[in-house]
């Protein structure tokens, strides 16, 4: 659900660049005869050519275009090149294009904050350095502007009386008598052009931009001139913008809001909005989707950049189109476990080189039945706390698929059935890992890490705080990222969590430090962990410390020795965390997920199984904790997955959060009510769940991206 945001000031000056033709210029760049030929990048698949997923644009001359397919692209463009994209476990590989992206956010966070959007897209928040340039050498006082800069194009600048456009963009630019939003944007001509030609010199990739006061206008600019040019939106030129822009054109607006917009309201271009009182729309829409269309209609947006370089998610996919759909668990679990080894690996190298963890594994994927009049029901996406190890990975979204197999086709059918196949198809399949924090740095945070990981037993909402709380205190002061959270909160989660350990998981937590194949933690006694359990609270922090202290001095030896003896040794790290077992007891997920089979309940229980009372309780609409009476220890993490995806809930802004929680609250502590309704409605509370809200949530993690028959995800928003 959109989100309002009131401008947080009027006078940002906010860019986004969008690489041209990404994948293609990252091949050409391989392969450098390929340049200034018409070149498409193709899926993996093979089938009619390979669907395009990229094309360049000597080729888009010719008609040549995405949708197509490389056979239909030779009809239109005989001379077309088709490169095919890298390939690795039978799938698309798009490591390369990940970190060529990556090198060109490197270049571009250099002059302001930098949001990572996705692969090949960029938010920077340029306002800090246009006032510098403002104060220290403003542009009404150049003699001579960049070349790049002066091909500028300025919307609303009038180009068509013949002059020289170019001489035109630089009297805009020096104008003494402009207003300081105009001369702000003229500050941000010039360093974006600038950024724009370092990123060319060092890396070789053109790319295009948007200017403007808030990211909403920079990103509808960015597209308008490309390739590798840029557009300028001064605040006079807002309105002849939006005035004709077809509704669905918009950001969020281009699913069934936008229909509703157009078949309810006869709004057609985010002009025709503005006839509509405010309340009108929050009348229709709900208060938040209301106000944010009021706003968008006048070009307000106060959403931030937010200060992220990194994914916020890792995902692998593959689709299986028409005959080529999985019918058979082994099929499925095949490709699992090439997903899960892809997925492995880069949740590695993110821990190697970025010092992040992942905290939920999810598993999504599309399906159909042979023979069923349920054709609309689908394949529930499922999540647990995510265990590092490849083989560990595999075998968790392995049982996560049967869960979700059992829910979707009924348990018996997913028990008759073995290598044979029994009516049902699986034509897309997808493993992410979300909720990816820092390693903790501070006092007591690997001890932290290891009680989050080894007490999987919050509620939703509760370890979503902690998570956040954690990330809160390894963040930057002023980082947007979490601001809502502050430390002490986090510091209560120490509190929560620590005395609740008992002497097995002491005893597990220690055993998972010494476990090490190199002798890295070998030194940490188990019985000084297990001698924690006589301790008080203090007691255990203070020791947690200790451990800690050990752990760190131990890893920077390690890490010394390994410089020495470069090669010859996997980081240590790596090693303690893939030999780290979040599930101590011996109740593995899957025997967990066994458990809760045995009942015909379709939730899924993470933690120690709760056995659920079939017509006793309904799902409920929402996660909910509750004590397992059999160990009076861990508290179960239970909730309907399907209908809200917890793993995306702290990725959504703030205020989509709170209005779920309001939401949710009613009916969290009502078990039997499952009358909730969803969905649009006129009904101002009801809009707070609609069916977009839903796909924000179930897959608001996963980026347009890779959609062609193979997909492999990042997502950066
Ligand atoms: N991509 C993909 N599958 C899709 C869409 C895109 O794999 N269905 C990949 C290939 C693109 C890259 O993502 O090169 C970036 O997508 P864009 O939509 O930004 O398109 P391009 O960068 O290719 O072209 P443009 O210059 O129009 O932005």
């Amino acid at each position: 659900m959109p989100v309002a945001k009131p401008e947080s000031s009027d006078s940002r000056v906010i860019a986004h660049v969008d690489m041209d033709c990404f994948y293609v210029q990252v091949e050409e760049r391989k392969q450098p005869q390929l340049r200034g030929l018409p070149t498409a990048v193709v899926q993996y698949n093979e089938w009619k050519g390979g669907a395009l997923i990229a094309v360049s644009y000597e080729a888009r001359k010719f008609g040549v275009k995405r949708s197509m397919r490389g056979a239909e692209a030779k009809e239109v463009c005989p001379q077309i090149q088709l490169v095919q994209v890298p390939v690795a476990r039978g799938k698309a590989d798009l490591n390369g294009y990940r970190s060529a992206g990556s090198e060109v956010v490197s270049i571009l966070s250099r002059r302001g904050r930098c949001e990572r959007a996705s692969i090949d897209e960029v938010y920077l928040d340029l306002t800090d350095a246009a006032e510098t340039m403002l104060a220290e050498n403003p542009p009404q006082n150049l003699e001579k502007i960049d070349e790049e800069a002066l091909k500028s194009h300025i919307l609303g600048l009038n180009n068509e009386d013949g002059s020289d456009v170019k001489e035109n963009v630089r009297e805009w630019i020096n104008r003494h008598n402009a207003d300081h939003r105009d001369k702000l944007l003229a500050c941000g001509i010039l360093i974006v052009a600038e950024l724009r030609m370092q990123v060319l010199k060092e890396t070789e990739f053109t790319c295009s931009a948007g200017i403007a006061h808030n990211k909403m206008l920079a990103k509808l600019a960015s597209g308008m001139n490309k390739p590798a040019q840029q557009t300028v939106v001064p605040s006079s030129s807002v309105n002849g913008l939006l005035n004709t822009l077809p509704i669905r054109k918009m950001k969020q607006l281009g699913g069934k809001l936008g229909i509703s917009l157009q078949t309810d309201m006869g709004v057609n271009t985010v002009g025709d909005l503005l006839q509509f009182p405010e309340e009108k729309l929050q009348e229709r829409y709900g208060i938040n989707t209301g106000t944010w269309l009021w706003n968008i209609a006048r070009g307000i947006s106060g959403e931030a950049v937010e200060g992220r370089l990194l994914p916020k998610s890792h995902g692998s996919g593959k689709t299986f189109p028409g005959p080529r759909a999985l019918k058979t668990v082994p099929a499925v679990q095949h490709w699992l476990n090439q997903l899960c080894e892809e997925l492995s690996e880069r949740l590695c190298s993110d821990l190697d080189q970025n010092k992040r963890m992942a905290n939920t594994l999810t598993l999504h994927a599309r399906a159909y039945k042979s023979s069923d009049s349920d054709s609309q029901k689908k394949f529930p996406s499922k999540s647990c706390p995510l265990r590092y190890g490849t083989g560990k990975i595999q075998e968790d979204a392995f049982n996560l698929f049967q869960a979700g197999l059992r829910e979707y086709i009924g348990f018996y059918g997913v028990k008759t059935q073995g290598s044979q196949y029994s009516g049902w198809g699986i034509t897309s399949l997808s493993v992410s890992a979300s909720k990816i924090v820092p390693i903790p740095s501070g006092t007591c945070s690997i001890a932290k890490y290891f009680h989050g990981q080894s007490t999987p037993h919050f509620s939703s909402m509760q370890s979503l705080d902690n998570v956040n709380a954690e990330a809160t205190l390894l963040l930057p002061p002023g980082s947007e990222c979490y601001s809502e959270l502050n430390s002490p909160k986090a510091e209560s989660w120490i509190e929560d969590t620590v005395p609740d350990l008992d002497l097995q998981e002491q005893k597990d937590l220690s055993s998972s430090l010494s476990k090490t194949q190199d002798g890295f933690t070998q030194d940490i006694s188990p019985s000084l962990l297990s001698g924690c359990l006589e301790q008080n609270q203090n007691k255990q922090e203070r020791y947690i410390t200790k451990v800690e202290g050990q752990f760190k001095s131990e890893y920077k030896e390690r890490k010394g020795k390994r410089v020495k003896d470069k090669g010859t040794e996997t980081p240590s790290i790596l090693e303690l965390f893939k030999s780290y077992n979040p599930y101590p007891f011996g109740s593995s997920l899957s025997q967990e997920l066994k458990k809760t089979a045995q009942g015909t309940g379709a939730r899924l229980t993470i933690g120690h199984a709760e056995e659920n009372e079939v017509g006793k309780e309904e799902k409920p609409m929402h996660g909910s904790s509750s004590r397992d009476e059999g160990d009076g220890r861990r508290e179960v993490w239970s909730y309907n997955i399907d209908e809200i995806d917890p793993t995306v809930m702290d990725e959504l802004p703030q205020e989509i959060q709170d209005e779920i929680k309001a939401w949710v609250q009613p009916h969290k502590w009502r078990p039997n009510n499952n009358t909730a309704r969803r969905g649009c409605s006129n009904d101002a509370n009801d809009i707070i769940l609609t069916s977009e809200t839903r796909n924000v949530l179930a897959f608001g993690n996963l980026p347009d991206l890779d959609l062609a028959p193979s997909s492999d995800q990042a997502s950066f928003c």
